[in-house]
């Protein structure tokens, strides 16, 4: 044998032995548990370093927090979201090296950029110690304890600008929606190291038009929310449903106590909260942020950031806006910016609002060009000064940005008269006195061509752009017309409508909705010939019309006057083009059904109390109804 097959001869041994070696060796008994007591994923390759800490509050409840540090980073701001919705994955991307692909999209372009980012459960919620309490309250009348979302992200803030060797000490606080409550809390008597805040889609008053009430109707399509949020420290499930169609559901369970009970939501304090406070009371005063914010100095510079489409949260940021920038003496501290988003859109791709395309993904265009210089100018060292206008709105209609230096921009508004015949025009009417529907609590108005799916996110997401034809051809919809325009007529603020109107029942809702009809033929895109595109639309609970705090039934058969003001607008409607209004007496199953009989609480109404009811609409003389638009030149 030469050497070399003897060589070979070892060799091929080696290989055999080897794998019986193994098993003789540390072998894994089968009956090991498969989920180790502590798993370490191996990092040494990873751009970042996650932490994850309990940061002590004030009154010894600790918060969970992740603070994800680019490796590296040295004199880095801090960019932080409290949120009820789970810290630990803040985001469904990519678990990857890389902490640009690991984050929320809206996060990529700051940690590409040496940010730290932080995500902190809120107190009660995911990895938090302590109570939850539905948009918990500032302390004061409604809050007892010591701590709220301004203490504890005063705490939070504290706690990392003192243990995170990496800052630079100046932090911000951004987040969508319920994160957007709370960076808007921060502002509260903020702590000196906060140095900016893009709060976006915040909720800021939960009565008048986020999340649960529009100018006192009821928005029971959120109930999924506290089935989701309430029944247990993580995330709970879907509200158990008899049918696919909402709108058979809701229909079913009568009101919205009923509905809620069969869920056994009973049993959540926040759905007792809310069904005991159906008025404006103090309950709900106490918590507009909007007015907590306007008593307080304005000493952070903010970016308050909302969607034209937002259909949860379309109050908030411009009114939190407005209520803070008297403030503003050198118009250098608030800012606003609205896009043609859905509800946090701004967070993502927005390419379009369901069938109606934009000119290419607005939201990351903003998020690049406008919030992230915006972080940078005030929590970079030396942040270079950005250019950014106090207003940044984007134009319906024409689909491009602008820049302003106020809002609204239209200081005086023109009415656009309901006229007989079913038109619409800037002369006051004349001739027939009213026209008149039947409002049948039995058969409400489908805010979307039914069915209304529960798990169909897109249609919840873009309803607020969906093409109102659907409802046009209904009986009890009231459609007033322009003839099509000649010359383009631009709106830029809150339309305000002035109704005036009666019904033969003793509460009544009323709908008003702005709406561009799209021209016959649209060659470009014809899905969108003869489109009726919602410009802008808001609900009223009649009850309310002399008092959001004391309601009142309305006296049947006389005419009412229901002023109120519809969601802002930034919109061109183009030659061609015509305006329209519609006005109707139910929302279904986005609102809760009004029972056109007066009764105390309406979430219990019975049965019987549901009736049918005949509502004119009047346009004449001094009971001339009208939508009071903000027009401005075009520019
Ligand atoms: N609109 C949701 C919400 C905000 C505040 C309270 C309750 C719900 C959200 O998207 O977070």
């Amino acid at each position: 044998m030469t050497l070399k097959t003897l060589l070979r001869a070892a060799v091929a041994c080696a290989a055999i032995a080897l794998p019986a070696r193994a098993q003789n060796a540390a072998q894994t008994p089968p009956m090991t548990p498969d989920i180790p007591a502590k798993f370490v994923a191996p990092t040494a390759a990873y751009d970042y370093e996650r932490r994850e800490v309990m940061i002590p509050m004030r009154d010894g409840v600790k918060l969970y927090t992740v603070i994800i540090v680019p490796k590296g980073a040295k004199d880095a701001p801090i960019l932080l979201t409290r949120t009820p919705y789970n810290a630990k994955t803040p985001s469904k991307r990519f678990n990857s090296p890389y902490a640009s692909a690991t984050g929320a999209q809206v996060d990529e372009a700051f940690l590409a950029d040496g940010y730290i980012r932080v995500y902190q459960d809120v107190r009660g919620k995911h990895a938090s110690e302590g109570e939850y309490v539905l948009t918990r309250p500032l302390r004061g009348p409604l809050n007892n304890t010591p701590v709220d979302h301004s203490s504890d992200a005063f705490d939070t803030i504290d706690w990392l600008v003192k243990n995170t060797p990496e800052t630079n000490g100046r932090v911000g606080v951004t987040g969508s929606s319920y994160p957007g409550f709370t960076a808007a809390m921060a502002l509260i008597d903020p702590h000196p190291a906060l140095k900016a805040a893009v709060p976006q889609s915040p909720m800021i008053d939960g009565w008048m038009g986020d999340d649960w009430f529009q100018n006192g109707a009821f928005r029971q399509t959120m109930l999924d929310w506290f089935m989701n949020q309430m029944t247990e420290k993580g995330s709970g499930p879907d509200l158990p449903r008899e049918t696919v169609d909402d709108y058979e559901n809701f229909l079913r369970a009568g009101n919205v106590w009923e509905f809620g009970r069969r869920a056994g939501l009973d049993q959540i304090p926040a759905f007792r909260k809310i069904v005991e406070h159906p008025a404006y009371d103090q309950f709900w005063q106490e918590q507009a942020l909007d007015k907590q914010l306007a008593k307080r100095p304005l000493k952070v510079p903010t970016l308050w950031v909302g969607s034209l489409y937002d259909q949860e949260d379309i109050y908030g940021a411009v009114h939190a806006y407005q209520a803070t920038e008297t403030k503003d003496a050198n118009n250098d501290m608030n800012f606003l910016a609205l896009g043609a988003w859905r509800h946090s859109g701004v967070n993502y791709e927005q390419r379009a609002l369901g069938p109606v395309k934009m000119p290419g993904d607005t939201a990351t265009e903003f998020r690049l060009k406008v919030m992230k210089p915006f972080l940078d100018q005030y929590l970079k060292t030396n942040g270079r000064k950005a250019d950014i206008a106090p207003v940044t709105m984007f134009e319906t209609g024409t689909l491009q940005w602008k820049r302003y230096d106020r809002w609204p921009q239209a200081q005086v508004l023109k009415p656009l008269y309901l006229q007989p015949g079913l038109k619409l025009a800037f002369e006051r009417p004349v001739g027939a006195a009213y026209d008149e529907y039947v409002s049948d609590p039995a058969k409400p108005v489908p805010f979307v061509p039914r069915p209304v799916r529960a798990d169909d996110a897109d249609q919840w997401r873009y309803w607020l752009a969906s093409d109102q034809r659907h409802a046009a051809t209904r009986p009890d919809v009231l459609v007033y017309a322009s003839e099509p325009l000649k010359e383009p007529l631009k709106i830029a603020g809150e339309p305000v409508v002035n109704l005036f109107a009666s019904t033969s029942g003793t509460d009544s809702d009323w709908v008003v909705k702005l709406i561009d009809v799209q021209p016959d033929f649209v060659a470009s895109d014809l899905g969108m010939s003869g489109y009726q595109l919602p410009v802008s639309m808001e609900i009223f609970r009649g009850r309310y019309r002399d008092s959001y705090e004391k309601p009142s039934a309305i006296p049947a058969g006389k005419v009412q006057k229901y002023r109120f003001e519809l969601p802002t607008a930034n919109h061109v409607f183009l030659p061609g083009h015509r305006i329209m209004v519609q006005v109707q007496s139910s929302w279904f199953p986005l609102y809760d059904r009004n029972p056109q009989s007066y009764v105390e609480n309406i979430f219990m109404a019975k049965p019987s109390d549901y009736r049918k009811a005949t509502q004119r609409v009047f346009h004449t003389g001094a009971t001339s109804s009208a939508i009071e638009l903000p027009i401005v030149p075009l520019d």
